[in-house]
């Protein structure tokens, strides 16, 4: 039965009662993307040194060290142009969907404090000092601004998620008894999970990391540290990952001319994702002491349910696309995937994301198995993990966005679609061979963060059994580096180039939805309060006993710089 979902849009409102909204929605993609453009430049210089070329001293000697580029590369591509770009997701589709004007001022001040803190975590790696990478893992030491910096991104983004929740709260009060829309219930679940994820980083910065690197108190113990880091770190993929996976769900099966298969399955992803992001961090310290075993073993365990919801997503978009495919008169049981719409850059750029995810959440299973990720955790292998999860799965599906998205918001056309689909391809083959060459020099233990082109002699060739890898990598980097060139030509070719009438503002491509309305089943999956507390007391469950034990037994040590 289709009943139909959301789409309340029509181009008549395109025409300027949105102006506020799209204004701050494109100041907040754009200066994600900005940040991209930079991180995603230094990036070859990563590929080209696991491929045994070192480019630092000649090319970027403005920097002081591999490891301040790889700080810059990490801070900038997943925490900065992530974060950014998730507002404006978060914050525009719910407002336009539940058609609730945004309270403009506060939504502003969000994107202020955001700013604010960019800039200042931005120069003080800039300044060389906090060279401490994306991890910022004590004993090393940043300066004070670099986490005040990091904290006020992250007090923006929660007042972004106090907004979405506003816009739902006004919506229920006009619409009483009826269930959410999808596209806010899925905006409003990630806000939650990222309400509950941030309480560990927040803790880790406010208490300990800030008066520790400002002097005010003497030490802090690493294990603590990075205990509380995984708490919000692994939760925070997810965050990275669910706008994207909102444009799955909401946009792609109309892009693909199908509809979606089924909102309450989609639901059930979304609270699956509040549930188990969360009490699953240790998967990422199955190597650290401190942790007990059976913990350990729990968080392995509750790592796997928390795949579930993305194997629910791979068979619903895939059904959904096929809806698509068989309408425009594809037949057989692979034969609609040829009628599927290729040629639109926005779609294609989406679907190649979600091929690389396959791999990208194969991978994730395997770090996830305890004992396997023995072998594999911190070598190459894993930032070959994160490029095609984060670096692939979700970036590429943002570039798919921004080939309607910017022009939805801004009135520009887009530049070039042939141009706009190449750099998706290209985006695509790179990181599959960037994933395919740090896997694989994972194996030979390669190890990552390494400044593996900058050897000294008498450790010379001792990954000459990488070989071939290595040099996969480093083709990998170049290919990288066109397929960014062709993205940002297309992204400024689009905010200066042709203006479009009214009625060519392409809309919102909202998707229709089978569902079954209102069943006692949605219903109850529409209390989040509810599932919001449940979700508390199990992440209570898996975390209290470890770091209770970890409070009241800190072994405090002093800062360290070493670059
Ligand atoms: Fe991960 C490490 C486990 C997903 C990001 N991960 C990392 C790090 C990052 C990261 C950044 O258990 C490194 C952190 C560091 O610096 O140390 N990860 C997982 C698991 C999943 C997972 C179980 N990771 C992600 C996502 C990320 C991300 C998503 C970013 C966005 N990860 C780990 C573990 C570690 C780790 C350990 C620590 C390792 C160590 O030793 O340090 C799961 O969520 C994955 C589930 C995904 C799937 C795939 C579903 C496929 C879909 C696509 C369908 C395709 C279609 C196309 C429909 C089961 C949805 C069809 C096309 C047609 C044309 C028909
Ligand atoms: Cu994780």
């Amino acid at each position: 039965m289709t009943v139909g979902t959301i789409p309340t849009t029509t181009t008549v409102a395109e025409a300027g009662t949105w102006r506020g909204e799209k204004a701050v929605t494109a100041a907040f993609i754009l200066t994600g993307l900005g940040a991209l453009l930079i991180g995603a430049l230094l990036g070859p210089f990563q590929a080209l040194n696991y491929g045994g070329i070192n480019l630092y001293d000649d090319v970027l000697p403005f920097l002081r060290s591999y490891y301040q580029g790889l700080t810059l590369h990490g801070v900038l591509n997943v925490l900065v142009f992530t974060t950014f770009f998730n507002a404006g997701v978060l914050l525009y589709f719910p407002a336009r969907e539940l058609n609730v004007r945004m309270n403009l001022p506060f939504v502003w001040s969000s994107y202020a404090v955001m700013l604010a803190g960019l800039l200042m975590a931005g120069t003080a790696i800039v300044a060389n000092t906090s060279t401490v990478l994306y991890t910022f893992y004590p004993p090393l030491s940043g300066h004070w601004a670099f986490y005040t910096g990091l904290a006020l991104v992250v007090v923006g983004s929660l007042m972004g998620a106090v907004e979405v929740l506003r816009l739902r709260t006004a919506w229920r009060r006009a619409n009483p008894g009826k269930v959410t829309p999808l596209v806010t219930y899925m905006s409003s679940v990630t806000m939650l999970m990222w309400m509950l994820a941030t309480v560990g980083i927040v803790v880790e910065v406010v208490v300990f990391l800030i008066p520790w690197s400002a002097g005010w108190i003497s030490g802090v113990d690493p294990q603590l540290a990075r205990t509380l880091f995984w708490y919000t770190g692994h939760p925070i993929v997810y965050f990275w990952l669910l706008p994207a996976y909102i444009s799955w769900y909401a946009f792609i099966p109309k892009q693909a001319g199908g509809e979606l298969v089924s909102d309450s399955l989609t639901r059930l992803a979304f609270l699956m994702f509040l549930m188990f992001s969360t009490p699953v961090g240790f998967h990422h310290q199955f190597a650290d002491p401190g942790i007990p075993v059976a913990w350990k073993l729990v968080h392995s365990l509750l790592t796997m349910f928390v795949g579930i919801p993305s194997m629910i997503t791979a068979f619903t978009i895939a059904a959904s696309m096929e809806v698509g495919g068989r309408r425009a008169g594809g037949t057989g049981v692979l034969g609609w995937i040829r009628k599927l719409p290729w040629r639109n850059p926005s779609f294609t750029a989406q679907v190649l994301a979600m091929f690389s995810f396959i791999f990208g959440g194969a991978g994730g299973i395997i770090n996830a198995s305890f004992t396997l990720d023995l072998l594999v955790h911190n070598t190459t292998w894993i930032p070959g993990h994160f490029h095609l999860t984060v670096g692939t799965a979700t970036t590429l599906t943002f570039f798919g966005m921004t080939f309607w998205w910017v022009p939805h918001l801004t009135k520009r056309a887009l530049y070039s679609s042939r141009l706009a689909l190449w750099s998706a391809w290209t985006w695509f083959v790179g990181m599959m061979l960037f994933g395919l060459g740090m896997h694989w020099q994972g194996l030979y233990a390669v190890p990552r963060r390494a400044h593996i082109s900058n050897l000294p002699e008498q450790l010379q060739g001792i990954y000459a059994d990488a070989a071939v890898p290595q040099f996969l990598t480093a083709v990998s980097g170049i290919i990288l580096l066109a397929a960014v060139i062709m993205y940002f030509t297309v992204l400024f070719g689009t905010l200066f180039g042709k203006r479009l009438e009214d009625a060519d503002v392409p809309a919102i491509p909202f998707s229709e939805a089978r569902e079954i309305r209102a069943s006692g089943v949605v219903q109850m999956m529409d209390r989040l309060g509810a599932w919001f507390v449940l979700a508390a007391f199990l992440v209570a469950l898996a975390y209290l006993p470890t770091l209770i034990s970890m409070f009241t037994n800190q072994i405090a040590l002093p800062g360290l710089r070493l670059w």
